[in-house]
C-alpha cells in the first residue's frame, strides 16, 4: 500500500481533483484544520478550483497540534474526504491544502503567511472557546488566557485575535492590503463578534490600529453545516480500503452540506458556489434557524442521550423517547424563528431528525457534550429568553438546560465519572460542589455562573421552578426513566394563543 502523495496512485473510480493543484498558488489562510474544516471548507475550495481556478489553495494552520499539520506535510495536503450516504461510503481526494503549519510551533511562517499580499482571506474553525470575545461588552476579555497573553506580548501573538491583529498589523506598515476574515465557528453573527475582538484588541496595543481595521477590513457572517464525527481508526482503514493509499489525514462526514455566507469579499473569494454555496445579504437569520434547531437538539439531545446511555447520536434515534423530546425540541426552537424565504421550519426539521438517524454516521453524544458553557447561550437560552417573553411554553428549553445541569454533576446514574471537557469546569464544579444533590442549590449555583444566564431567565420564577422540577426527576429516577415520564408531559398552553 502506498501513503497518499500524489494521485498517481489512487485506486480509479475515486473522485480526484478536477485541476492540477501545483497550478494555484495560495490565496487563504485558514486557522483551525480539525475535521470540520477538512469536510466543508477545503471541499468548497476544492470545488472552485476545479470550476474557476485561480490562487486560491489554502495554508492551513493548526493553533496547537502538530500531528494533523505533519501528516498532510506528509501527503502534500492531499487527502481522503469520506461521504456516509445510504449507498455506502464513498471517497473523494481533496487538494485544496497546499501546506500545513502548526501556530504554536512555527509562528513566524505562520505571520509571514498572513502577511503574504497573496493570501486574501484568512478563515478560522477555532471553535466557540478560542475567541474570548464578550459579545456583551463589545470588547475582548482581557482574562481569557490568550487574549491576556497577547495583550501583554501582542507581537508575539499565539491566540486568534492576537495573530490576526498582529498580521493586519504588518500589512498596514508595509502597505499592503487587509485580507478578508471569515468566522466559520457555530457563533451568531460570528462575523461581527470577531471583528468587535479585533478591533478592540488592535486599539488596546496601538491608538488608532482598531479605528483602521475597522474602517478597512471585512468580516463577513456565515452559517456552515455539516455533521462531521471524530475521524477514528475506521475512517482510516475506509480510506485505505476505498483508495487504495494509506491517509492520516483522511476524515468522514455525512452527504448532505451547507455553506451560507454574506458576500463582502473587497479582496476577492474562491467561486465557492460551484461547490453549493449561497451568498446572501443578511446571514443572522439562517444561523439562527441553525443554531436554534440543529445544534438547539443536538446539545439537548447530547446531555439527555449521554446520560441515558447512548454513546452516539444515531442510538438516540433508535429510542423513541429520545426522538419524541428531539421533535419537540425543534418545534420549539423553530417556534423562536421570524418567516424565512424559501424555508418550510416543519421540512427542515424532518431533514434534521432524517440526518441524526443516520445509521453509517457514529458521531458521540460525548463529542457535541462538550463546551456547554460555550454552547448554551446561542442554542438554548436565548431562545428560551424569547419564548419566556412571548408567553410561550419554555418546558422544552428547561428540559434541555436541566439535562446540562445533570450533566455538569460529572458522573453516570451507574456512578461512573466522566470529565466535562468545558473551559469553565473547574468554576462550574466549585461553584455545584457545596449542593451536593439538592437541585434547587445546583440550579441556583450554576444560574450564578458569572456571564452565562441572561438574568431575565434567573430571575424568572417560573423558569426556575421548571428547572429545579425537571433537574429533580433525573436526579430522584435516573435519566431513562425522566425523559420517557417527560414524553408524557402535556404541553402548556401558551398563554398567547
Ligand atoms: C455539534 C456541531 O458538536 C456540536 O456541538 O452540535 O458540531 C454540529 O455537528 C455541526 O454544527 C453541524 O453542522
Amino acid at each position: 500500500m502506498a501513503p497518499l502523495s500524489s494521485t498517481a496512485d489512487i485506486r480509479p473510480g475515486v473522485a480526484r481533483p478536477g485541476y492540477a493543484p501545483a497550478d494555484h498558488g495560495p490565496g487563504i489562510v485558514h486557522i483551525g484544520i480539525g475535521a470540520f474544516h477538512r469536510a466543508h471548507q477545503a471541499v468548497y475550495t476544492d470545488a472552485a478550483l476545479a470550476a474557476s481556478g485561480g490562487d486560491w489553495r489554502i495554508v492551513a494552520v493548526n493553533p496547537r497540534s502538530t500531528g494533523i499539520v505533519d501528516a498532510l506535510n506528509a501527503q502534500n495536503g492531499l487527502y481522503t474526504l469520506i461521504e456516509r450516504g445510504p449507498d455506502g461510503p464513498s471517497a473523494r481526494i481533496v487538494a485544496s491544502i497546499s501546506r500545513a503549519l502548526a501556530a504554536g510551533r512555527d509562528r513566524d511562517q505562520v505571520l509571514a503567511a498572513m502577511t503574504d499580499p497573496a493570501i486574501r482571506i484568512v478563515s478560522l474553525t477555532v471553535t466557540e472557546k478560542a475567541y474570548g470575545v464578550d459579545r456583551a461588552g463589545n470588547c475582548v476579555d482581557p482574562n481569557h488566557p490568550a487574549i491576556a497573553a497577547d495583550l501583554a506580548d501582542p507581537r508575539h501573538p499565539s491566540g486568534v485575535v492576537g495573530l490576526l491583529v498582529e498580521a493586519l498589523r504588518r500589512r498596514l506598515v508595509a502597505g499592503t492590503a487587509p485580507f478578508t476574515v471569515l468566522c466559520c465557528d457555530n457563533l451568531p453573527e460570528n462575523g461581527a463578534l470577531v471583528q468587535a475582538g479585533v478591533v478592540d484588541f488592535a486599539n488596546r496595543i496601538e491608538a488608532g490600529l482598531g479605528d483602521w481595521i475597522a474602517a478597512n477590513v471585512a468580516f463577513p457572517s456565515t452559517m456552515v453545516d455539516r455533521i462531521t464525527p471524530a475521524p477514528t481508526d475506521e475512517t482510516l482503514a475506509d480510506a485505505l480500503r476505498l483508495t487504495g493509499c494509506e491517509d492520516m489525514a483522511a476524515v468522514e462526514t455525512e452527504p448532505f452540506t451547507q455553506w451560507v455566507i454574506e458576500d463582502r469579499f473587497p479582496a476577492g473569494r474562491p467561486a465557492w458556489e460551484a461547490g453549493g454555496a449561497i451568498f446572501v445579504d443578511d446571514v443572522a437569520p439562517y444561523e439562527r434557524m441553525k443554531l436554534r434547531m440543529l445544534n438547539g437538539s443536538h446539545s439537548m439531545l447530547a446531555y439527555a442521550g449521554f446520560l441515558a446511555g447512548r454513546p452516539y447520536v444515531r442510538d438516540v434515534m433508535r429510542d423513541g423517547a429520545l426522538t419524541a423530546l428531539v421533535e419537540r425540541h425543534l418545534a420549539a426552537a423553530a417556534k423562536t424563528l421570524a418567516p424565512l424565504a424559501g424555508i418550510d421550519f416543519a421540512d427542515y426539521a424532518r431533514a434534521l431528525i432524517a440526518r441524526f438517524s443516520n445509521p453509517a454516521i457514529a458521531h458521540e453524544t460525548y463529542q457535541i457534550a462538550m463546551d456547554g458553557t460555550q454552547k448554551l447561550p446561542q442554542r438554548l437560552l436565548q431562545p428560551a429568553t424569547e419564548t419566556l417573553a412571548a408567553g410561550q411554553d419554555i418546558r422544552p428549553f428547561a428540559f434541555a438546560v436541566a439535562a446540562w445541569m445533570r450533566y455538569c454533576l460529572g458522573r453516570t446514574d451507574e456512578g461512573t465519572s466522566y470529565a466535562l471537557r468545558d473551559p469553565r469546569e473547574g468554576e462550574i464544579t466549585a461553584a455545584i460542589a457545596p449542593a451536593g444533590t439538592d437541585p434547587a442549590a445546583i440550579v441556583a449555583a450554576l444560574h450564578g455562573l458569572p456571564g452565562l444566564f441572561p438574568a431575565t431567565l434567573a430571575c424568572d420564577e417560573g423558569w426556575v421552578s421548571t428547572v429545579v422540577d425537571l433537574l429533580s426527576a433525573m436526579l430522584d429516577k435516573g435519566m431513562r426513566r425522566a425523559l420517557v415520564e417527560e414524553t408524557r408531559h402535556e404541553p402548556a398552553h401558551d398563554q398567547t394563543a
